[in-house]
């Protein structure tokens, strides 16, 4: 029998600190549990209609995204197989152990040499927190023409720096190009959704100047790329140790070890209290849009309990992880957004919270229709799945008209990479190229036109920036209001001339029309102020705007 580390005193010390916090769940159903001798299991509960759907959701357990009419995967942690029938259901194993499934093959395996089949370096085997850092910096060393590296503004928790690429022709050139973005590792222990955001950086940047396509989609648009967005978390995940995370016994709030789902916010730190074992923010709940589960939406798909695994956090856009993607977000003007998942082969798009179709739902859904034409996924409206709030997509497109895209990828967390994940980035690479179109697609945004002069006629590459201030509805019974300013720049071009591709000036959530502020200024000229209401698919011709 293995010997029980240190960790036992640890975690019982622990548990009895949850408990004394209260949980919602029964921490003690979960601790009279038989003790476990393995990691999770991944099975498919049976289910009747949607009233056993719910009684799942408000029982706490981590369910998935698979579902069907007649049966939702979940994630089994030890104690959930004896509530699950104390509670009447009926499910079958689909794996026993989660642990060794994603754990085995490819650990050790020798790297291999850049593929085509992932246009990554296919390590054979997941990357690590490191590797993605070290590659991130390595493309904009090797590349500096067209990658260019950027951070995000707030440090995580536990004090890491989110990193990302822009990729384009001529990066440094601050252009009025439209913008494209993508992103992986929200929930921790998603890893394949970091690896096909990152094998996608590495094929762009490679492949610019030899793949037509490629370099022709680079010309037209800029692309973003951040492919861990919540580095506590998948660093958590990825190195939790085998042995260690084998051994449940005493884990009462699920989503441990290496299926550690939300980001590490440690408990004290946020106004709400959390127990040193059921801490954490799911940052995909933690968005401004109808951020919550207040009176509309989404019972215990969003959280407000420190112990699930959707807590929603202390308030909107309390954590690093979304507070950056949102401030990326508005810094530029975003027209596609791919934010990637696992697991359920499913194309996403919102709103997420409600059956109201959003007010561009014929081109969204063209999109997600056409992307999962290629990828080969099923395409539907994200509440479609299940109600959630506060999720990266709805604020994108809410705040900014972004055509936001959430991608489930594949039939497990992080299943055998050799096995599973080269064919996975072959899938899905044709995909995120037609969201990149999607972005150049003038029919699918605004585009401002104008020359700069000074009093002279002179042509002046004056510094344009744009600015909208809009809010919107928190779900909360307080009919609190979040406000989200957009604030972009670019820079016209040696004879005056700019072009700016850019998102209509009306949100799709604004009760009214909303105008742009445009300001045109240069070292001893102006500014020039002037206010520009514009719709998809429209021109906007300013004319000369004189500087004086
Ligand atoms: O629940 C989530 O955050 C996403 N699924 S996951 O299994 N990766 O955690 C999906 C969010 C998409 N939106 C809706 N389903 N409403
Ligand atoms: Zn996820």
């Amino acid at each position: 029998m293995r010997t029980r580390t240190g960790a036992s005193a640890v975690a019982a010390l622990l548990t009895v600190a949850l408990l004394a916090s209260g949980p919602a769940r029964s921490a003690d159903t979960r601790r009279k549990a038989t003790p476990a001798v393995h990691g999770p299991s991944l099975v498919a509960v049976k289910v009747a209609n949607q009233s056993d759907a719910a009684r799942l959701a408000s029982a706490g357990f981590d369910l998935a995204e698979a579902r069907t009419a007649d049966a939702i995967k979940m994630v089994a942690w030890p104690g959930d197989a004896a509530r699950l029938t104390a509670m009447g259901f009926h499910f079958t194993t689909l794996i026993a152990d989660l642990d060794t499934e994603g754990r085995d093959a490819g650990v050790g395996a020798a790297p291999v040499a850049a593929s085509a089949t992932t246009g990554g370096p296919n390590q054979g085997d997941y990357r690590h927190l490191a590797d993605y850092d070290r590659e991130l910096r390595d493309l904009a060393a090797t590349y500096p023409d067209h990658v260019r590296l950027f951070t995000a503004p707030l440090q995580t928790a536990e004090g890491r720096t989110v990193t990302g690429v822009e990729i384009a022709k001529d990066v440094n050139a601050t252009d009025g190009r439209p913008v494209s973005f993508i992103m992986g590792l929200h929930h921790a222990r998603e890893w394949p959704s970091g690896e096909v955001t990152m094998d996608f950086a590495n094929e762009l940047a490679r492949s610019f100047g030899t793949d037509p396509r490629i370099t022709a989609d680079l010309t037209a648009t800029r692309v973003l790329v951040v492919p861990v967005v919540n580095p506590d978390g998948f660093n958590w995940s990825r190195e939790y140790p085998v042995e260690l995370s084998q051994d449940y016994e005493s884990v009462v709030a699920g989503g441990e070890g290496a299926y550690w789902r939300k980001n590490r916010r440690g408990p004290g730190t946020g106004t709400v209290p959390m127990s040193p074992l059921a801490y954490g923010v799911d940052p995909n709940r933690n968005y401004g849009y109808h951020w919550g589960s207040g009176t509309l939406c989404c019972m215990d798909y969003t959280s407000a309990n420190p112990t699930d695994q959707t807590y929603q956090g202390d308030a909107a856009f309390s954590e690093a992880e979304s507070e950056n993607i949102r401030q990326i977000v508005l810094r530029h003007q975003v027209m596609t957004l791919i934010t990637n998942h696992t697991f359920s082969n499913l194309v996403l798009w919102p709103w997420g919270d409600t059956q109201l179709k959003p007010p561009d739902i014929a081109a969204i859904k063209n999109l997600g229709n056409k992307m999962a034409a290629v990828n080969g996924y099923t395409p539907q409206q994200g509440i479609n799945l299940y109600p959630t709030t506060g999720s990266t997509e709805d604020w994108a497109y809410a705040a900014e008209g972004t055509f936001g895209y959430t991608f489930e990828h594949g039939t497990s967390f992080h299943p055998t990479y050799t096995s599973t994940f080269p064919a996975m980035y072959q899938h899905n690479r044709g995909a995120f190229l037609l969201a990149i179109e999607a972005a150049a697609d003038t029919t699918l945004h605004g585009v401002i036109n104008g020359t700069v002069r000074d009093s002279a006629g002179s042509p002046v590459s004056a510094t344009l920036e744009l600015t909208r201030t809009g809010q919107m509805a928190l779900d909360q019974p307080t009919g609190a209001m979040l406000t989200d300013t957009v604030d972009t720049i670019m820079t016209a071009a040696a004879d005056g001339r700019f072009t700016w591709h850019v998102n209509p000036s009306t949100r799709p959530v604004a009760n009214g029309p909303e105008t742009y502020q445009l300001t045109v200024s240069a070292p001893g000229h102006g500014p020039v102020v002037t206010s520009v209401l514009i719709k998809r698919g429209q021109t906007v011709d300013l004319g000369t705007i004189n500087l004086g």
